[in-house]
């Protein structure tokens, strides 16, 4: 590596590298989008009856307030741990923006993985397929600009259209097990970061109600021949963002959904394949935008250390007995808005270097 790279703000190439500088998000002014065919293939079945009626209003304000108590918990623990936390820009959710044909409110600054994606000295905008984050980078645009000035690559996917014909409008969800019909077209390439889970040389992606083929093909050729985009097709009847169901903790250390992974990639032969233990979850525990899984949605500090949440004792003990350090910290509050560690996180730089695992 050299002396150049070295200094660049931006530099991760993994999960698991020691962590430096990490941007964590915000729930302050979260709203709720309007109703739209791309959010109901993803959202819980319990909870689209909540985002019609709440349609273009704030989340509860009690609910934003306790989220924001869990991340103030989470940046204290990462400084504690010797990492240097950045947070987005508060934006005003209500305001209405638009392209030819449509309009939107916005969403959230609370997941800077689902939207963008650094590799190695690169961060990427990721042209994303809901019309209510089109403005999502927004809040990041102050850090973008630093990192660029201080000598990052700053790249964004084509900016998309988002008309109505990367959506099919008679979208349901396919019941007898037949193959993943997602609710986007291939009208024009579309992806969210957290699709992609990285690992040196190797990416692993998967097509989701978000991701098309096209978006992946786009990023691939953005990325070169440096790296390989592995696409794998899991179990899950609603695919959107991969850090639930794959991922790679280590070198030769996979965590996985089981019930999504029921056969583990043959790339991953003499790997150690930790199988997640069963969410414990209350029922009566909100959560809008995700499945319970969401307790495999951790952030690694370095090869040992593991962000894991606190009430999560299954969790806590299986990372124990692989020979991990959980370090806990409360987050429930916010996994309601619908991710855990790793979505609610971007590693802007990890000291390491660019390797092959496989
Ligand atoms: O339920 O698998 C988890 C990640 C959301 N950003 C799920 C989604």
């Amino acid at each position: 590596m050299s002396a150049a790279e070295s200094a660049c703000p931006v530099s991760s190439y993994n999960e698991w590298d020691p962590l430096e500088e990490v941007i964590v998000g915000i729930v302050d002014g979260a709203t709720v989008p309007p109703s739209h065919i791309a959010l109901k293939a993803t959202l819980p079945e319990d909870q689209h009856d909540f985002f019609r009626k709440h349609a273009g209003k704030p989340f509860p304000a009690e609910q934003i307030a306790a989220g924001k108590r869990d991340l103030e918990e989470f940046v204290h623990i990462l400084e504690a741990e010797g990492v240097k936390v950045r947070r987005p820009e508060p934006v005003d959710q209500l305001k209405a923006f638009g392209a030819p044909g449509w309009t939107s409110t916005g969403l959230y600054a609370a997941m800077p993985r689902d939207l963008l994606l650094v590799v190695g000295n690169d961060i990427i905008e990721c042209p994303m397929a809901w019309r209510s984050r089109y403005y999502e980078t927004s809040s990041y645009r102050p850090l973008l600009k630093e990192y660029f000035h201080g000598g990052a690559r700053w790249s964004a996917g084509p900016k998309p259209e988002l008309k109505d014909e990367l959506y099919d409008y008679d979208w349901t969800e396919a019941h007898d097990g037949g193959p993943f019909r997602s609710v986007i077209s291939e009208f024009e390439p579309t992806f969210d970061a957290a699709d992609f889970i990285r690992c040196g040389r190797d990416i692993f992606a998967q097509r989701s109600n978000v991701t098309n083929s096209f978006g992946i093909e786009w990023l691939r050729r953005h990325i070169g021949p440096e790296y390989r985009i592995h696409v794998f097709e899991f179990d899950d009847p609603h695919p959107m963002h991969i850090d639930a169901t794959l991922v790679p903790l280590a070198p030769g250390k996979l965590l996985i959904n089981p019930e999504r992974v029921t056969k583990v990639p043959e790339l991953f032969k003499g790997w150690d394949v930790f199988r997640a233990p069963k969410p414990i979850m209350p029922p009566e525990h909100t959560l809008y935008m995700t499945s319970k899984w969401i307790n495999m949605n951790v952030i690694m500090l370095d090869e040992q250390r593991v962000v894991v949440e606190r009430s999560d004792e299954p969790m806590i003990a299986s990372f124990k007995k692989w020979g991990f350090k959980p370090i806990l910290c409360n987050f429930r509050n916010f996994n309601s808005f619908g991710g855990s560690f790793h979505c609610a996180t971007l590693d802007v730089r990890r000291r390491g270097t660019l390797q092959s695992y496989f």
